[in-house]
């Protein structure tokens, strides 16, 4: 037999994760899933034949090729047996409260793990209900396959229960591939379930993210046939041309340039920097790439975006650096504010796997875009980098000051002080993942927390939907030895929570809610636009009684002295555990930019029944 080839050797003939799924339950492939070749006539007396997989068998035997290990959803009539496939498969399946939540646990599973995860729906509202999710895991980069009941083509436009997919549905939408989907359709004939699965094969093998949709009528979920899976392995994107790489070597080492680091540089931290030692350049990271260089470095220079580092833009109007690198970032809102004062004047040398983001953000601002993965990027970076090349005697970023703050007696919890306890006992004595959502707690977060490595925070800064943190931490859980921190304000709890679902499979969530009794985000932003806030109060809740109610347990502080303890109480916990805080809602969050931003759109400082015109005077962060 001859000797794999190189392609071969680093392909491997089988899907990532085959043979490695830690699950108790067996799997006994359900068939050959090849396609049978026929030998001649039947020997005498003949066999039973044996029957041929589902759809959904085959569909689920791909699946367990391509590396799930978990899917997460909502069943029901429509699609309840692919829902039974899963169950008889090594893939974990839970079943969610919403499918919304479903879906943030699969995105958050997906990051912290690297591999595809699956949601599941019914039809009609089981599928409208993911829409949010689905949008968040596209904006995410997230690698998740969507799978719902559709209506059979026969019944479309009858009047079906929750009629979805074809023309007459009001859902047909969601089964187009565009910008919400890399690839979606409604296999209509089990012949189709062969090309379909090429695409996923093709498309969970890209380093990006990946996000496909399938509807699955029940007569072809129950149909059987003999499936043979795709004979399709792909090769990665090349190495970044030596041409370009020399180049870029070039213009940067002669002056002094800024790194500028997002999300997509995540898997290459540690090349990001040594780039940074050897030449010399700081680091600055996008709110997402939190980690990428250690926040301890003497180096990194802060975080942009929303609860950005105001010393970020004080170093670039002293230093002045030619231009940024920017790495795996579409330097969106969130991530830049789009503000000049972060373009250099020579502009960027901006890398990134998806060409359109060159020029977007900042499409006045020279750009010299090299689509590549940013780590084969770097690694040519840095072979090309000249010999001779002296560090540049860059201006030394400022070193970070930050207030030791000592609890107070008295009052409550001030959302400063609690970040500084969540920094002491949760990010350094674990190494568990946390994350922060919409509302305040995600520019405290950005400001006030500081991770050594990439993969310990996340956020969702482009899409940001209340409630992503709140469920998506199950699945960050889920991932990383059970235990995941969700700093969420009361507002996300009371929208989703999934304490139900985290008990009944022993999820060690744990949620610190600023319970403010009100949307703090919202009223905070309305005074500091100069408008009197209206309607952001609400009755205060007791989450620790929900919690309880649900099935979870928790605690709830009401004194800056008993924080730690709580913490350390949830750090803990085998199962999932709500600290309930009662903060202090004086003390404003770093969101300034954020509202200047609102103000360049369009907002005014007067309420619009008042005769206000867009545009008010700036608000520090
Ligand atoms: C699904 C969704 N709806 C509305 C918003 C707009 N929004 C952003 S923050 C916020 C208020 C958040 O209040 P809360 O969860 O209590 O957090 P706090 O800011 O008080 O810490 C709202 C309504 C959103 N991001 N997502």
């Amino acid at each position: 037999m001859s000797k794999p080839n190189r392609i071969e050797r680093n392909l491997g003939h089988e899907y990532p994760g085959r043979g490695s799924q830690k699950s108790e339950k067996r799997h006994t492939p359900r068939h050959s899933m090849v396609v049978p070749i026929q030998t001649g006539l039947p020997s005498w007396p003949a066999a039973e034949p044996a029957l041929a997989p589902t759809v959904s068998e085959a569909l689920v035997d791909a699946l367990v090729g391509l590396g799930v290990q978990h899917a997460f959803g909502i069943f029901g009539g429509g699609i309840a047996p692919f829902c039974q496939a899963v169950s008889e498969s090594p893939i974990r399946l839970l079943h969610f409260r919403h499918e919304a939540g479903a879906a943030f646990a699969a995105i958050e599973s997906s990051l912290a793990t690297g591999r595809p995860t699956v949601v599941i729906a019914t039809t009609g509202p089981g599928v409208s209900n993911l829409y949010t999710g689905m949008a968040a895991a596209r904006a995410e980069g997230a690698k998740v396959l969507f799978i719902s009941g559709t209506t059979p083509a026969a019944q479309r436009g009858r009047g079906a229960f929750q009629e979805t997919g074809g023309a007459f549905s009001s859902l047909s939408a969601l089964f187009v591939s565009g910008n919400l989907f890399h690839h979606a359709g409604v296999i209509d004939d089990p012949s189709e379930l062969e090309t379909t699965l090429s695409r996923l094969v093709s498309g969970f093998a890209r380093p990006q993210g990946f996000v496909a949709h399938l509807g699955l009528p029940l007569a072809v979920q129950t149909a059987r046939r003999e499936v043979s899976l795709p004979r399709v392995n792909t090769v990665g994107p090349g190495a970044c041309d030596r041409l370009v790489s020399v180049e870029c070597a070039e213009l940067l080492a002669k002056e002094p340039f800024v790194i500028w680091a997002g999300f997509g540089s995540r898997a290459a931290a540690d090349l990001v920097q040594t780039l940074a030692e050897l030449s010399g350049a700081p680091v600055m990271c996008t709110p997402r790439a939190k980690g990428v260089m250690p926040e301890t470095h003497p180096l990194y220079l802060g975080v942009t975006g929303l609860g950005g580092h105001a010393r970020v833009t004080e170093y670039l109007q002293r230093a002045r650096p030619r231009r940024a690198l920017v790495l795996g970032t579409r330097l969106g809102e969130m991530s830049s504010f789009w503000l000049p004062e972060l373009a250099p004047a020579d502009g960027f040398i901006h890398v990134d796997l998806e060409a359109e983001v060159f020029g977007a953000a900042y499409p006045d601002v020279s750009t010299i875009g090299v689509q590549a993965e940013i780590g084969s990027f770097l690694r040519e970076l840095l072979r090309a980098w000249p010999q001779k090349s002296e560090p540049h005697p860059t201006t030394e970023p400022p070193p970070r000051s930050e207030p030791r703050l000592i609890a107070r007696a008295g009052a409550a919890v001030r959302p400063s002080y609690l970040m500084q306890q969540i920094q002491r006992e949760v990010i350094e004595q674990s190494d568990a993942i946390v994350m922060t959502e919409a509302g305040n707690s995600f520019s405290l977060g950005s400001q006030k927390l500081h991770f050594p490595e990439p993969g310990r925070y996340r956020v969702s800064a482009g899409f940001g939907s209340m409630g992503h943190a709140t469920a998506g931490v199950l699945g960050a859980a889920l991932a990383r030895g059970n235990k995941a921190f969700a700093i969420v304000g009361d507002g996300a709890m009371l929208m989703l929570n999934e304490f139900n679902t985290a008990a009944n499979y022993g999820i060690g969530a744990v949620w610190i809610v600023l319970n403010d009794a009100r949307y703090g985000m919202i009223e905070q932003g309305m005074r500091s636009v100069g408008w009197t806030p209206f309607e952001t109060d609400f009755p205060r809740a007791d989450f620790v009684a929900i919690a309880r109610g649900m099935g979870a347990d928790g605690i709830r502080v009401d004194r800056e002295q008993d924080v730690a303890a709580a913490l350390q109480l949830g750090l803990a916990s085998l199962g999932p555990f709500v600290i309930d805080v009662i903060i202090d809602p004086t003390e404003i969050a770093p969101a300034g930019q954020r509202n200047k931003s609102l103000g360049k759109q369009g907002l005014s400082t007067v309420p619009p029944a008042f005769g206000g015109a867009a545009g008010f005077p700036g608000v520090e962060s």
